[in-house]
Formats: C-alpha cells, structure tokens, sequence
C-alpha cells in the first residue's frame, strides 16, 4: 500500500470530521498524520513489515498508528467506512471543489440542503447563496467557475500521483513470472500534468502469471475486466490500469501507438499513408509486409524519422521538426547543476540551511539558493529586513559547514498588490538571487494584475518571477493575467521565469513555458523545496521543460556557478 493512499484516507476522515463541526484538535491530528505520511520518502507499509516502530514519527500517535495497521493489513479502515455512511455522499465531492471548505459545505447543507454538486450549481445560478449568505454576485459567478474546471479536471489525476503508482506497479510486475518487459505508456509517459489513466505494456513468455498477479495487487480495490491479453482494474484511489500484453515483434508499434498522443498517432499515420505504408499498433506495413513493429525507433525510422521523445508528441510541430533534423536536445536531470528556490526553518521549510546543503551536494549539485519568504507572508513567519540580514550569517555558516557547495543568498520577495515588492532595496541588493512572486489578493482583474507583475519584475534587483500564475494543478485556477505580456516584458527585462517544479504547482505550464521560451526568455526550474526530501521534486520540473522543447541552454540552473553568477547581473 502506497503511503499517498494512506495519507488520501485520513484526509477524508479530516473532511468529514470537520464537516461534522468535530473537535479542532482531533481534525488536525488526522490531517498532520496525512501531510506526514505523504511526505516520507520510504513506504510505511515497509516500515511496519519490518517491525519498525512508526508510533515514534512526529505527528503519529498510538490511535493513528492502530489505523495505519488496520489500513495496510485490511486495505481499509472502518472508521472511514462508518463516518461515511453517515454522511450524504456528495457532501466530501463538494469539498474538492476550489474554495469551499467544510464550514460553507456544512453551512449549505444544513440552511439549503445542499448535498450534490448539481444541486450546488443550481442555487449558484438562481441566486440563492448570495441571498442566505450575503455573498456577492461575483463569489457566486466564481463558484460556478470552479464547479466547471472540477467538472473538467474530474477522473483525472496529478502526474506526481500516478507516477508514483506505475513505477510500483511496474516494478511489481516485473517481477512475475515469465514477464519479459514492461513499460508504462499513455500520458503518463508523455509526462502530461494530469493523466486519465494508466496504460501499461507488457512481453510475457508462455505460462506467465502476470494478470492473475496484476489482479492481487494490493492497492487493487476492483478488477473490470480480466483477459489473457487485456486486463483493467481500479486503484483505490479511483485510478484505472490496463495492462496489456503484446507479442515481442509488435512491441515498439504498440508502445507507439498507446503512448499517444491520439493527435500525433493520427499525425504520423497520415505521414505513413503518403508514404504508401500502413502504420498500426500491430506495426508499420507495406502490403502485407511487416517493415518496423519490434522497437519504436525502427518504427520512427521507417517513416524517415529520428525517435521523437514522448514528451514531444502532441501534433505540436514535432513531426516536422523531426523530419527536418532540428528535434531540440531536450534538458534532463543530469544538465542540473542546483536549484534557486527553496525554503528551511527559518520560515516555512521543515529543515535548516545545513541540512538543506547536504542533501543538495548529495544530489551532486554545485549550489542552492535559499529564498525564505518575505514578511507580507505571515502564515510563513516570513522574514523582514533585519531578519534577513541574520539569516545570511547563517547561510554562511551552513556554506563552510556544508563544504563544496555554493549556498546563495536569496529570497522569495512578495509582489504586493500595487506591484511594489515587499523589502527595501537596500537588502535586496544584498541577495545574490531574488525570487519575486505573488502570494495573495489573486482575484485581481487580469489588467491590474499583468500591470502588478510587470511593475515587480520591472525593480532591477529582481532576477527570477517565482511560480508566474500562482495555479495549484487540479485545485486553483491561475490568475487572470496576460501571460504572453509577462513574457514580453521578461524578455524586455532579462528575467528568468520559474517553472516551479512542485507537482502541485508546475507553473509555469508546458505551453506557457514554451511561449516564453520561444520568446527569448530563460527558465529556472525550481523546487520551491520546504524540506530535503522535496529538492527530489525537480523531476516533475523539468517533465514540463521538455514538454516545452526546452534545451538545458534555456534552463539557467543548468550552468556553472560563474556563469549563473553572471547571467544574473542586470
Ligand atoms: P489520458 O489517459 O486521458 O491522460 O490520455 P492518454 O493519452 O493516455 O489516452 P488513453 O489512455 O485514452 O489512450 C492511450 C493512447 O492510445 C493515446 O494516447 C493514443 C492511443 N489512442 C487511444 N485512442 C486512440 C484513437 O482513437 N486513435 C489513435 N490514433 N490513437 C488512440
Ligand atoms: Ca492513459
Ligand atoms: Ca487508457
Ligand atoms: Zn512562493
């Protein structure tokens, strides 16, 4: 059992315990349990198959340590099971809608009998929430908003989320008898921000075992269909796996054909037919004549291409770029050389400066910048002037106890809402890296807030705009703000724009990031890191860097400190 899956279920026990008005101090504890397990880099169910004693884990008690037990011996909890019965079903669905929480949940419930989505949506539309809550016209239009990009995002699950399931699978998979190869495919292998589901491709010799083992794994909560050669089932987190196994001489066709995008298959199918060729997920034909089939780049190959790489193909330009030699060598992990945001104790962040360097030289890199918030960000504890200033001489012990690796001062400056960032220039000057961003009052008018961008990174001592649009994947749409103006005035300016690698976050988005990109501005992908373990994160950054053709030459954390050093001048 997956420590997210765990983590998703005392979530929900929060939800429903919160929206039954329970006691604060015992929501909390679920939720602190949920962020903890999330958070831990080894499987708890490993732990307690090993005989480890999780009850010793900050924010795990001896009543949530019996559940987690329960939940990885049974694969359920109980407890969940009862508070659900008692409870319309639709009342935790209205919670995942942006902006509701479980008081106004409870409060619609019990004034309006309020208890599905549809029934929500109604009321919103004739007017009746602003009439019984004095909410304005606008919070009312904005909740009809978020009803429909739930709608839109519904059945679909972070990249992060899924990710971590197929590679399990996979490598649980691999392991059956018989089993040849395995490879995950569909958009989670394009690297999409959010995947439907989970495709997965399989070479078994005679006699294997591999979908009556698919079937008994353990996050498995129901098989759809079991076949010899095509199996699906439903995750209890509510993902659904197909697992398909193929014949050796076809893989690569089908490993083509089911890793998509449908655009580009459809693309490439038509490049195949003024070829006089038939391409399928069988293989690439001539006549009868099976030409390329065993491996995708033969596949490629036959239709007088170079291997496109899956992050690429989305009917975007690919094709041609690919036809005529000019694919861009896309950035990867081994290009980064450090990482230009993060966080430690000294606001928000989970672990010191120190601990912060260490891990960072342990992933091989060549510096960090640590960019505390500002003090606009109160819930952060975030640092003012004189606070800063203390913080450096910090950071300049932990780079000498550190040893070999270059800690930059930094800071994650807000951009208040006139566009005036919220430290002196004094100070500022002081950093070697300036992070500016957006952290509230996001429901500005797009005008008002493309001008309070432009006039942030327009302060000379700003060299990165930290996470552009302030969306959160699935959860809270961006700001209203013209993107392709920022990118202009970036240009302009010569500042860096952040992808910001957070899986919840990955902002800027693949096409954002192209558009700048192809406008003539750098990236900085950025972990935005608030404890070691997340500086691991920058994978999911640099996924939507390649989906936005970026080379490592776009990505400024992929040069050599001098060169970084100097590129940040302005
Ligand atoms: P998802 O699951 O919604 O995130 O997106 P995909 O891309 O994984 O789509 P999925 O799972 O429906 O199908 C996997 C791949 O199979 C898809 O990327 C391309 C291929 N495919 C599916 N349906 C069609 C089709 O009608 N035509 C073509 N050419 N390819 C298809
Ligand atoms: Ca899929
Ligand atoms: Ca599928
Ligand atoms: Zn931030």
């Amino acid at each position: 059992m997956e420590n997210r899956a765990i983590a998703d279920i005392f979530e929900e026990v929060a939800d429903i315990l919160d929206i039954k008005g329970e006691n604060p101090f015992r929501i909390r504890s679920y939720r602190n349990a949920a962020r903890t397990i999330g958070d831990m880099p080894s499987g708890v169910a490993g732990m307690i198959g090993a005989g480890e004693d999780i009850e010793k884990i900050p924010g795990i008690g001896k009543s949530i340590d019996e559940k987690i037990r329960e939940i990885v011996s049974t694969g359920r909890l109980r407890f969940l099971e009862e508070l659900r019965a008692g409870l319309p079903r639709g009342l935790t669905e209205l919670l995942r809608i942006e902006g509701l929480g479980p008081k106004k949940v409870k409060l619609f419930h019990d004034e309006l009998g309020i208890d599905t989505i549809d029934k929500l949506e109604t009321a919103a539309r004739e007017g009746r929430l602003r009439e019984l809550f004095r909410m304005g016209g606008r919070s009312e239009e904005n909740l009809l908003g978020a009803i429909a990009r739930y709608r839109e995002g519904r059945g679909r699950f972070k990249l992060s989320v899924a990710l971590d399931y197929a590679e399990s699978i996979v490598r649980y998979l691999r392991e059956g008898t018989g089993v040849r190869a395995v490879e995950p495919a569909g958009s989670l292998r394009r690297r999409r921000e959010t995947v439907g589901d989970i495709d997965i491709l399989a070479i078994c010799g005679p006699g294997s075992d591999i979908m009556d083992r698919f079937a008994r794994y353990d996050a498995v909560e129901a098989v759809l269909a079991h076949g010899k050669t095509r199996s699906s089932a439903r995750l209890t987190c509510g993902l659904q796996v197909d697992v398909r196994v193929l014949e050796r001489e076809s893989f690569g066709a089908a490993l083509q054909y089911f890793t998509g995008s449908k655009e580009h298959n459809i693309a490439l199918r038509t490049r195949a037919v003024d070829r006089k060729l038939k391409l399928s997920e069988y293989g690439v034909f001539k006549g009868a004549r099976r030409v390329a089939g065993r491996s995708e780049k033969d596949v490629y190959a036959s239709l007088g291409l170079p291997l496109i790489p899956p992050e690429l193909r989305e009917n975007r330009g690919e094709i041609e770029a690919a036809a005529e030699g000019r694919l861009p060598k896309l950035v990867g992990p081994g290009d980064i050389r450090g990482d230009l945001q993060m966080h430690t104790t000294a606001t928000d962040g989970k672990d010191t400066v120190l601990d912060m360097a260490r891990a960072a030289r342990e992933l091989g890199y060549e510096y960090i910048a640590v960019t505390e918030h500002s003090k606009a960000v109160r819930v952060a504890r975030g640092l003012d002037e004189e606070r800063l200033a203390r913080h450096f001489r910090e950071i300049e012990r932990a780079e000498a106890a550190a040893g070999g690796i270059r800690i930059l001062k930094g800071v994650e400056v807000d951009i208040l809402p006139d566009g005036g960032l919220d430290l002196d220039d004094a100070i500022l000057e002081r950093c070697d890296v300036v992070v500016a961003s957006v952290h509230y009052r996001f429901n500005m008018p797009e005008a008002e807030m493309t001008r309070r961008i432009i006039r942030g990174i327009g302060n000379p001592r700003v060299h990165i705009l930290g996470h552009p649009t302030g969306r959160l994947v699935l959860e809270r749409a961006p700001y209203e703000v013209d993107m392709a103006a920022v990118v202009r005035a970036a240009a302009d300016l010569g500042v860096i724009l952040e992808i910001n690698a957070h899986p919840d976050r990955l902002d800027l988005n693949d096409a954002h990031a192209r558009l700048a990109r192809e406008g003539g501005v750098r990236l900085a992908v950025n972990t935005d890191a608030h404890s070691r373990a997340q500086l691991e994160l920058m994978r999911y950054g640099l996924f939507v860097a390649r989906r936005a053709w970026c080379e490592a030459e776009d990505v400024v954390n992929t040069y050599p400190l001098s060169r970084l050093l100097a590129g940040l001048r302005r």
